[in-house]
């Protein structure tokens, strides 16, 4: 590739008279925005191990009450990008939140999309656009921009539960903004049911979905047990995996993050092509090894790491008789409407 000339070429009053005008000659940094064959990476490949986060978590709750927190987060910072910038991606906000018994995290809505992966405990619920949605561990939980919503506590131990949000997108589109709201009237309980057999949806189709997100809560059930359905009618296809889609539609839940659960059959190593998405593992069940160029992360129940885009993944189920799930995001539905969506042999 041709070298191109560099800004101290330049004669330094020419380059004075360009600042003064609020203008930057593009080829000294032409190579940087578009670099050869692979693009400028900063996302590195990051594990939190749940053990570690823990114990920070809960003394969290105990030295910021509720109301001076709204929303009692860790987040999960990828150094990369700078730990003040709260990325775990370029596009992929991670953050691991807390709710003790009797708390209230009061409604609000905003522009960014999230999920709720659930780590820990039960008895809390959040209730979104008027839906109370029990939180179990394992189950998926979709917070879509513009919606309403609010989290409560009835149990009597802790819970935790990972947020999932495509807040450094909006935010590097300058769309980012938060809306304070009453406490909601719950209008819907258990309309998650609607949808939980494959194949039939609710006739005529469920009034949620005029809002183009007819279900908000996956069971972890549910998810688990059509992952082992899968391994058994399937036994021959390479990965056990399913999607979390749009029961109406077939698409992608949500528009901009791409959400899968994996099954990792005892023993068994899945090598995954290299593709244009980072993307985030979080272990529900067994233990797994996450392995790339110079790292290794083992995984054990409520661990999460990160790895980035263009870069060859292997996955090993570290037990030989037990499966392994793990939890992916991705921005795979963003990159695709966007077009630069690419997997490389
Ligand atoms: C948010 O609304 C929640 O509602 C959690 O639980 C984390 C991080 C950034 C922006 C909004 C929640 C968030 C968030």
């Amino acid at each position: 590739m041709q070298e191109l000339g560099r800004l101290e070429d330049l004669p330094e009053d020419y380059r004075a008279e360009l600042t003064a005008q609020n203008l930057v000659p593009l080829w000294p940094s032409l190579r940087t925005v578009l670099p050869p064959v692979k693009p400028a990476i900063k996302t590195q490949p990051i594990c939190w191990p749940y053990q570690a986060m823990r114990p920070l978590l809960l003394k969290a709750g105990d030295l910021t009450p509720i109301e001076k927190a709204e929303r009692r987060v860790l987040v999960l910072a990828n150094p990369g990008h700078g730990l003040e910038k709260m990325q775990a991606s370029s596009t992929i906000y991670l953050g691991m939140q807390l709710l003790l018994p009797g708390e209230w995290a009061p409604a609000h809505r905003h522009t960014p999309n999230a999920v709720r992966m659930i780590v820990e405990g039960s008895g809390a619920y959040t209730t979104v656009g008027g839906e109370k949605c029990l939180m179990e561990r394992g189950d998926l939980i979709l917070t879509p921009t513009g919606l309403w919503h609010e989290h409560g506590h009835d149990g009597d131990k802790p819970v935790v539960w990972l947020d999932v949000l495509d807040l450094p997108m909006i935010y590097y589109m300058e769309a980012s903004y938060v809306a304070e709201g009453q406490a909601q009237t719950v209008t819907d309980e258990f309309t998650d049911q609607a949808y939980l057999r494959g194949g039939v949806v609710p006739s005529p189709v469920f009034v949620r979905s005029e809002q183009n997100f007819p279900m908000l809560r996956y069971p972890w059930l549910e998810v688990r047990t059509a992952l082992e359905i899968l391994a058994r009618v399937q036994p021959d296809m390479e990965a056990v995996q399913v999607t979390y889609i749009n029961p109406e539609t077939g698409a992608d839940s949500l528009k901009i993050l791409g959400l899968s659960a994996l099954m990792l059959r005892p023993g068994e190593t899945l090598s995954l092509p290299t593709r244009s998405t980072a993307m985030v593992f979080h272990q529900i069940e067994g233990s797994a090894c996450v392995s790339l160029q110079g790292h290794q992360f083992n995984l054990s129940e409520a661990d999460t790491c990160c790895v980035p885009g263009y870069t060859p993944i292997t996955l090993k189920n570290q037990s030989a008789d037990q499966p392994a799930f793990v939890f992916i995001a991705d921005d795979a539905p963003l990159q695709k409407k966007l077009g630069v969506y690419e997997v490389r042999s």
